[in-house]
């Protein structure tokens, strides 16, 4: 194991808007090497794979027009085709795992759309399979976060909540969902990973750390935003993969930019935990 954080590309490219979003990529690098860890933002770029762009390769995924957004399933398509594509969170870890990382901070997880039938998220999938430390703030209220939790668990993610055993709910730090597990130190998440890979259980550990205080938003404020937003994208006829992008932009735009506030701490705060697990990886060898 290696102290390597990998960060992902779709919230660069997808995630937020232009004008943030390539100094908050560099942000998150910043924040994981202050706390001990090597950061590795991984894209593709004219088909090829790369684990560790540079900042104009970054800038590049961040501005550029007919970005991919790619989740595992599509990585063969991106390669195929030499496009351009931003990795979500399970083609993030698909490809980490191949390059023998171990730690890896998003901002939050996919997971199961709110009255979409079937809309999934493949990263769940993915989490099930891979054996990594995935730093989330826990997930987005856009979706439906009781039956999330519960493809979560039939999936054998090991979720532990993060000094915590309220579930985080990405711009808010508490919410009424219980995680079972806490843990309160980045060893205990490492111990545990290791844990997973003795006894032979697949998937990851998927730490739910929730965004700091000071950024958090207040529960019933951030629900009628999101109220108003679903009926937007309904209205519109929005839905797989540009669903969660517009939701995120629309609540962004309803909220004077507060959600994209709260969005931008978490994801530094992730990222800074990642740097610490990952710190205690390096230091283990
Ligand atoms: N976290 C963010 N912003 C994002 C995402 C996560 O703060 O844009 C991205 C991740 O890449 C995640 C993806 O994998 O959203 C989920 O997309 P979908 O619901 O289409 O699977
Ligand atoms: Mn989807």
């Amino acid at each position: 194991m290696n102290n390597v954080v990998a960060l992902e590309s779709t919230v660069i490219a997808h995630g937020l808007p232009r004008g943030v979003n390539f100094e908050t990529a560099l942000n998150m690098e910043r924040a994981v090497r202050k706390n001990g860890g090597e950061p590795k933002t991984i894209g593709i770029l004219n088909g090829e794979i790369i684990v560790g762009l540079r900042e104009e390769q970054i800038m590049r995924l961040g501005t550029a027009p007919n970005v991919l957004k790619v989740g595992t399933a599509e990585i063969p398509y991106a390669t195929a085709m030499k496009r351009d594509a931003a990795t979500t969170v399970s083609a993030t870890m698909a490809i980490a795992k191949r390059d023998g990382i171990s730690v890896f901070a998003t901002g939050g997880i996919g997971g199961v759309h709110r009255g979409k039938d079937w809309d999934v998220s493949q990263d769940i999938i993915e989490l099930s399979r891979t054996s990594m430390i995935v730093v989330s703030a826990g997930v987005k209220s856009i979706l439906d976060v009781p039956k999330t939790l519960e493809f979560l668990e039939t999936f054998g993610v090991t979720l532990v909540g993060y000094k915590t055993d309220s579930f985080p709910l990405f711009h808010c730090s508490r919410s009424p969902y219980r995680v079972n597990l806490t843990i309160n130190s980045p060893e205990e998440a490492l111990l545990i990973l290791k844990e997973k890979e003795r006894l032979g259980i697949d998937g990851a550990v998927l730490v739910a750390n929730p965004i700091p205080e000071t950024d958090s938003m207040d529960y019933d404020d951030l629900s009628r935003l999101i109220e108003t937003a679903l009926s937007t994208a309904e209205a519109r006829g929005v839905s797989g993969k540009a669903l969660t992008p517009f939701l995120l932009s629309t609540i962004a735009e309803l909220s004077n930019g507060k959600t994209l506030d709260a969005n931008i701490s978490l994801l530094i705060n992730n990222a800074a935990l990642a740097g610490q697990i990952a710190g205690s990886l390096g230091a283990e060898l």
